[in-house]
């Protein structure tokens, strides 16, 4: 039973993969217009912080920024929210990790939204990418579901972006009384340059060695490709027991997790040296069905791949169940590798997540690029 295992779930305790973080931006003095948080002195036409805020930097405010209401009536509501430790920690070619930490209450959450441009006066001026729950459903989670723990919703992927350009950021909350807090600061950091090397682990040929052999629901098929002629394809069934099931079961459950795994490789990539490393990572299409429209977000996904080290990946990331597909980029130094353990050959990879049954997922060109 290679290619689709049984694992059960492991979720406690995993969190988003944590990184490093961008030094906050000072920006006092800049030349009006200013940035959330920031005010704009008449006689001087240059940013101040806030009344009362005498940081040197544009984080730390314990007001939780820029508050306002969305209804035009009455003053606008007190903070429903503190967004602390607001960052950009990591980026490929086309995709931005951004992470927070928020106080406040669960009841009066709404939603987050990202807004994100290339230049802080693009984002002041509201020439904006804006990511909300329709684009990054977890977006409208004050926590994930499908999860055994609790999972705060702290951090999202920006997608489709450029390579080698600089993001500016911002995180709004949107809370239960129409209010609306920015993060006391922006957060920027570059997309990484396109890669010039890579390693093709799947685009449309049968990548297993001769005689092996998968199970009929996850199969290599020409009906859907993200590009190219093949992909792969996962019918979900799920057992009364919450595992899957490869054959229509008498009683089944709505949802079950399962790690899709296409292993037994050998893929030499031992070219990547120490210094190409921090920009390598795994690309993977993948694109989710949802039955009959129903919601069937995989709101808590794993992206692994196994070296001579076992399986190492980023968690808690959402895939979005709109039958649509989307790239996802992982970086290999956001799965725990490091250039000192990764020995330079991928023997496998799998996706895996709380699938919801009935559901269609589909996998492709997978490849290593650095
Ligand atoms: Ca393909």
């Amino acid at each position: 039973m290679r290619g689709v295992g049984s694992t059960g779930r492991a979720l406690v305790g995993l969190t988003l993969a944590a990184g490093c973080s961008v030094p906050n931006i000072d920006l006092e003095g800049r030349p009006c217009p200013c940035l959330g948080g920031w005010q704009c002195e008449a006689e001087t036409q240059t940013c101040v912080r806030g009344a009362g805020e005498n940081s040197g930097t544009a984080q730390g405010s314990s007001t939780g920024g820029e508050t306002s209401a969305e209804s035009s009536t009455g003053t606008p509501p007190q903070a429903a929210f503190d967004i602390e430790t607001f960052s950009a920690d990591w980026s490929t070619p086309q995709s931005m990790h951004w992470t927070w930490e928020l106080r406040g209450a669960e009841e009066d959450f709404r939603a987050f939204e990202l807004w994100i441009a290339t230049s802080a006066d693009a984002l002041e001026q509201g020439d904006v990418i804006i990511f909300d729950r329709d684009v990054n459903p977890e977006l409208g989670r004050f926590s994930l579901a499908n999860t055994n723990g609790v999972d705060l919703v702290v951090g999202t992927i920006t997608d489709e972006l450029l390579p080698g350009t600089e993001y500016w950021g911002q995180l709004h909350v949107l809370d239960t009384a129409g209010g609306r807090t920015v993060s006391p600061n922006v957060a920027v950091r570059p997309t990484t340059a396109e890669p010039t090397s890579s390693l093709v682990i799947f685009t449309d040929d049968d990548p297993f060695p001769p005689g092996f052999s998968l199970p009929a629901c996850f199969s290599r098929s020409a009906a859907v490709p993200s590009e190219g002629t093949h992909h792969f394809e996962f019918l979900v069934e799920c057992a009364s027991d919450g595992i899957a099931a490869c054959e229509p079961v008498s009683e089944s459950a709505p949802e079950c997790f399962e790690n899709l795994r296409i292993q037994g490789l050998e893929r030499p990539a031992a070219d990547i040296g120490g210094g190409d490393f921090a920009d390598a990572f795994l690309e993977i299409d993948i694109a989710i069905v949802p039955p009959d429209d129903a919601p069937a977000h995989g709101w808590w996904g794993d992206i692994s791949i196994q070296t001579s080290e076992g399986w190492r990946g980023l968690y808690g990331v959402t895939l979005r169940a709109d039958g649509e597909y989307r790239r996802y980029q992982v970086p290999l130094a956001q799965t725990g590798l490091t250039p000192e353990t990764f020995d330079g050959v991928i023997q496998g990879l799998r996706v895996g997540s709380q699938w919801t049954r009935g559901a269609v997922v589909r996998l492709d060109e997978v490849t290593l690029r650095w």
